[in-house]
């Protein structure tokens, strides 16, 4: 056998890496300041990287933050005060304050810069169309300069993504030196098989699967109870708590730009977005429901005490309606039928 285990979906995916580690781990490592169980050399494939929610109540996910990091991505930004809004304890990992430098793949990915004044994404994207067997179709994240300081905070954990262009099926496989297997493993999961099937969709082809290979895959000591309680979790009576995924429709830079419009203006609490106005968005329902979870975080940030609109809640694909309760239990109402 040469290739990684095969799991339908990301979830299963994500719980038999905890696993291995956790009862498996081959090394105890202690580096800056953290204590962690380590495996190296992890790879698994997921068939349907559209299927990329984690379900669990004790790992309580924020959605809300998977689209914005997805969003701050796409949109090529490294201000901390975008993602911090979200993650705050990401602040901590800026040298200035003011940008993230390791972190931010969006730069690297999106940005145009020389020798052609292209992004390596549209250098990958127009090479698919022109040579759609590439081997090529590779973007580089961490750079050699970032270990020229030693104590840099922030350096990039992602060595590259490549897409490969399949019988009509765009597969994606993600390079990593090191992964926290609890945080990082299911942000970045969501994140790069976001990127995926946003290629996907602009280049009219199918999602293929999505592989993520990781040389050193850890818990940090820290997070063994809640990995414990997630296992605990997976192998008990599970409530019924599946949700159909929600493919992404053809997106184009112009509607990101306009989701992005919005997000800032929620985030600044300079406007907000009732059911009324959400239908005068000019984007595709997909990303209205990407929108009205920008406004739901906005009515927990900036409405504190109050308890988030169920009219809003009621635009919310379900399954993130369910994750954003199970996140924010005092602020949000739960969804309807939930057990836990
Ligand atoms: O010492 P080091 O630079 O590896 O510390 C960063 C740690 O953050 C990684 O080892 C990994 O546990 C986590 N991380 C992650 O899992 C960081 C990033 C940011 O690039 C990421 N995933 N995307």
């Amino acid at each position: 056998m040469v290739f990684g285990p095969e799991f339908g979906s990301f979830q299963p995916a994500y719980l038999a890496v905890l696993r291995e580690i956790a009862t498996r781990h081959r090394f105890d490592t202690c580096g800056r300041g953290k204590d962690a169980l380590e495996i190296i050399n992890t790879s698994f494939t997921i068939t349907d990287p559209v299927d990329r929610i984690v379900y669990l109540a004790a790992r309580k996910a924020n959605v809300v933050f998977n689209h914005a990091e997805a969003l701050w991505y796409l949109t090529g930004r490294d201000d901390v005060d975008m993602i911090s809004y979200y993650a705050p304890q990401l602040r901590n990992l800026s040298a200035d304050g003011a940008r993230l430098t390791g972190t931010a793949y969006g730069p690297r990915l999106f940005r145009p810069g020389p020798p052609d004044a292209r992004s390596q994404f549209r250098r990958v994207e127009r090479l698919l169309g022109d040579d759609p067997d590439t081997k090529r179709a590779a973007m580089v994240i961490m750079r050699p300069d970032e270990l020229v300081a030693p104590a840099n905070p922030d350096v990039a954990c992602t060595l590259g993504l490549q897409f490969l262009l399949r019988n009509g099926q765009l597969h994606m496989s993600a390079y990593m030196r090191g992964n926290d297997a609890v945080i990082g493993l299911l942000g970045d999961t969501f994140a790069f098989t976001f990127i995926q099937e946003f290629t996907a969709r602009r280049l009219g082809v199918g999602v293929g699967t999505y592989a993520h290979h990781v040389g050193s895959m850890h818990i940090n000591k820290l997070d063994v109870d809640k990995v414990d309680a997630m296992l605990a979790e997976a192998t008990g009576p599970l409530p019924n708590r599946r949700f159909p995924v929600d493919p992404m429709p053809a997106t184009s830079w112009e509607t990101i730009r306009e989701v992005a419009a919005w997000e800032q203006v929620l985030r600044d609490d300079r406007d907000q977005l009732t059911p009324g106005r959400l239908t005068t968005v000019r984007v595709d329902p997909y990303w209205r429901r990407v929108l009205a979870l920008f406004e739901c975080y906005r009515q927990i940030v900036h409405n504190p005490g109050k308890l988030v609109s169920r009219d809003i809640l009621a635009e919310l694909h379900p399954g993130h309606w369910w994750l954003v309760a199970n996140r924010w239990p005092e602020r949000v109402p739960a969804f309807p039928g939930s057990r836990a």
